[in-house]
């Protein structure tokens, strides 16, 4: 698994830049420093004081030719990102000159570093846990505030801290089983029972907290997908244009504008919000636009929000109460636009027929309401699962099986608690808690999980 040798990539986006930074890691990384790099002030780069940058050129030592004009910076093992030792040579951003000089650098010494492969020595070396390699991902991969701020506190640590935790408690639960298996062979104490209990019961009770954060944290990910659905001329496309901030969809007084669904991407306070524009549902014969109603019953069915719209300026039609139907049972957003105009909409049967649901008035004529919709997105986001916005929120589907395989077995165990089985029983439930837990900060993973999961990282990173 840990693959031995001094390791080197490009660890900048490669096109036209500033600057790009080729970086070394291992062993070598300062020998094959000192062949490539002359600087004026230390002739012996071999002699670099550590975290100094250093100007000079990087040489082609075969023809003695300037390669490219470089900062280079030396750190010396353990203080480093691999706890190995790091050269980094910042060069011009072009794309010739960066792989000019990492050619050079494999040619005295070095090997590609696989994807990943920084950040893989970093864990291996004990610097970060799994969980925290996990995250620097997420932090190069986020598109949103928000999803910046988690994968920085979880590299910071906040979920290996919890995890760490109930892991200790697991570790109390077993020693205290080990203690009543060797003292207390045949009857197995009263109270004994009654402490696992309350242990087990408390790790299960954080496990399905923590579990229940995955669906904030797939949001926060991968962007809630809305639909904005409704009869023809509510005014769909008006509010999709008022959330992107500008004209994107076609908007006219002719119902059936919308034909064909229309998605765009934006960020609504931190937050990727994948919003789709349909066309409006009604009873047709127009081929075409039967085609659209058709598609919009797709997406309706594949949206974490639906954003039901109505015009308060005409009476409900039995096309509002197919679509209400619809919307019954889902995670849904009501929107009574067009209130600028003279209300014709009973609000007696709007909230007969949807009492339950939140409802926002709105004329986006007058361009009233639209921030209340944005609010409502936010709150739905964080609501009942976390209920602090800076609380643990879980965003990978690799740790939230692994809680979840945990949340079985302590199950498990409180089931042959309950019966008062032999305690040897509930020891195998509680040894693969602790090991389910120790697959999220990588002490009790196979090593081509782990393989797998650095595979996914990018180059140089
Ligand atoms: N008075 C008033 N008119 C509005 C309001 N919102 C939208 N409209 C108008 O209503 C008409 C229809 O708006 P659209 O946004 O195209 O409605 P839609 O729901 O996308 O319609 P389809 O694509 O046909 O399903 C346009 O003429 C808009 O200018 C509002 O709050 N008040
Ligand atoms: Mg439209």
């Amino acid at each position: 698994m840990y693959e031995e040798g001094t390791i080197a990539a490009i660890a900048t986006a490669q096109g036209e830049a500033g600057i790009g930074i080729i970086r070394i890691s291992g062993e070598k990384a300062l020998e094959i420093a000192t062949k490539i790099f002359r600087s004026e002030r230390e002739k012996n780069f071999n002699n670099a004081d550590p975290r100094k940058m250093y100007y000079g050129n990087i040489i082609n030592p075969e023809s003695n030719k300037i390669v490219d004009e470089v900062l280079v910076v030396y750190m010396k093992a353990p203080f480093t990102y691999t706890k190995e030792d790091v050269v980094e040579i910042n060069c011009h951003g072009g794309i010739v000159p960066i792989r000019r000089i990492l050619e050079l650098i494999l040619r005295h010494g070095a090997r590609a570093a696989e994807p990943g492969e920084f950040t893989k020595r970093a864990f291996l070396n004990g610097r970060i846990d799994l969980s925290q390699a996990e995250a620097v991902m997420d932090l190069v991969s986020a598109k949103t505030e928000k999803g910046f701020d988690i994968a920085m506190s979880q590299l910071e640590g906040t979920l290996s801290k919890e995890i760490k935790s109930m892991k200790g408690e697991v570790v109390d639960i077993l020693a205290h089983i080990e203690v009543s298996i060797d003292f207390a062979e045949e009857d197995i104490d009263k109270i004994a029972l009654n402490y696992l209990k309350n242990k087990c019961e408390s790790i299960e009770t954080k496990l399905k907290h923590l579990i229940k954060t995955a669906e904030t944290g797939k949001i926060i990910k991968e962007g809630i997908k809305t639909v904005i659905v409704g009869r023809p001329n509510v005014g769909k496309s008006s509010l999709m244009n008022a959330l992107l901030k500008e004209n994107r969809a076609i908007v006219t007084e002719v119902p059936g504008t919308t034909r064909d669904a229309i998605e765009e991407q934006l960020i609504v306070r931190g937050f990727l919000l994948k919003i789709v524009d349909t066309a409006g549902i009604r009873e047709t014969e127009n081929i075409v636009e039967k085609i659209g109603i058709e598609r919009t019953k797709e997406l309706f069915n594949k949206a974490d929000l639906v954003i039901f719209m109505i015009d308060s300026s005409k009476k409900m039609s039995s096309d509002d109460i197919q679509i209400i139907e619809l919307i019954k049972n889902r995670k849904s957003l009501v929107i009574i636009n067009k209130t600028d105009l003279e209300p014709k909409i009973d609000y007696s049967m709007v909230k007969e027929l949807l009492g339950e649901k939140r409802i926002i008035k709105t004329s986006l004529k007058e361009d009233n309401g639209v921030e209340k919709i944005e609010e409502y997105i936010v709150d739905m986001i964080y609501k009942g699962e976390v209920k602090n916005k800076d609380d643990l929120v879980l965003t990978n589907v690799r740790h939230k099986n692994a809680l979840e395989r945990a949340l079985t077995s302590i199950g498990e165990a409180l089931e042959s608690i309950n019966k008062e089985m032999a305690l040897d029983f509930i020891e195998v439930d509680i040894r693969i808690v602790w090991e389910c837990l120790g697959e999220i900060t990588g002490e009790t993973i196979r090593e081509d999980v782990i393989d797998h999961i650095f595979s996914n990282f990018c180059v140089g990173k």
